[in-house]
């Protein structure tokens, strides 16, 4: 988006659904800052493409922090403490990601919210995220906090079968998003993304997903 209207949707709010809801520009002081830790969360755990217990490979690429993070192989989807590409544990959740996470469910009426896994997904152009529901938690009590950066996205979200309607919205840089209660197990997806450039990220965008997978 072009920096003269960008100040027009700070603190803004789209309610996607009863407990849905998009902070607009929530992150967007504190956007510079954890692009930064990302940069230094790739050099411990670098960003892979993930292959779907389908056969195919994820044209998103991703990476976690936190006590756990989320993989994909041709066993299918689970939450690791340990990646599975490096030997090692996923490295430490900066603690500016869970002051940014508590802040914004705070913001969106979950209090409390303490995570323990933070996904980390790049897209270039071209890259998609196909309809799903994140279910791989145990605690579906608590919200998931999404933190957009980087080029704009068209997001999808749906309802409780594949098959119902879903709405677009586009996602840009410091957008948050909250969802939990009744509209936790959503159906939900990124369109292609559109070829795009930022001045923060250059032709990337990087979504950061705030979840709390152990139930104690
Ligand atoms: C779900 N990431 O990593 S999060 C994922 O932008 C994932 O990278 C997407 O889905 C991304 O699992 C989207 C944003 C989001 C927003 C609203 C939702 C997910 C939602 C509403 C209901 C359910
Ligand atoms: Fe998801």
């Amino acid at each position: 988006m072009h920096d003269l209207f960008e100040n027009e949707r700070l603190g803004g709010r789209v309610q996607l659904g009863e407990q849905a809801v998009v902070l607009q520009g929530f992150a967007m002081s504190i956007a510079s800052n954890v692009l930064a830790q990302v940069a230094l969360i790739e050099t411990i755990a670098p960003f892979r493409h993930m292959k779907t217990p389908g056969g195919f490979t994820m044209s998103v690429a991703l990476t976690n922090c936190g006590a756990f993070g989320w993989t994909s192989d041709s066993r299918g989807y689970r939450y690791t403490s340990i990646d599975p590409i490096t030997g090692k544990p996923w490295p430490d959740m900066p603690k500016e990601f869970l002051t940014l996470a508590r802040a914004a469910a705070n913001e969106a009426g979950f209090s409390d919210f303490v995570p323990d896994a933070c996904l980390i997904n790049r897209y270039v152009a071209g890259a998609r995220l196909s309809l799903h529901q994140d279910k791989d938690e145990l605690d579906f009590s608590a919200p998931i906090v999404s933190v957009s950066l980087g080029i704009p996205a068209i997001f999808q979200f749906g309802g409780l079968e594949r098959t119902d309607p879903t709405r677009k919205v586009p996602l840009f840089h410091g957008d948050v998003v909250v969802w939990g209660g009744v509209d936790r197990l959503k159906y939900h997806g990124v369109l292609p993304i559109k070829q795009n450039s930022h001045s923060t990220t250059g032709e990337q965008r990087i979504n950061l997903t705030f979840r709390k997978v152990s139930s104690r």
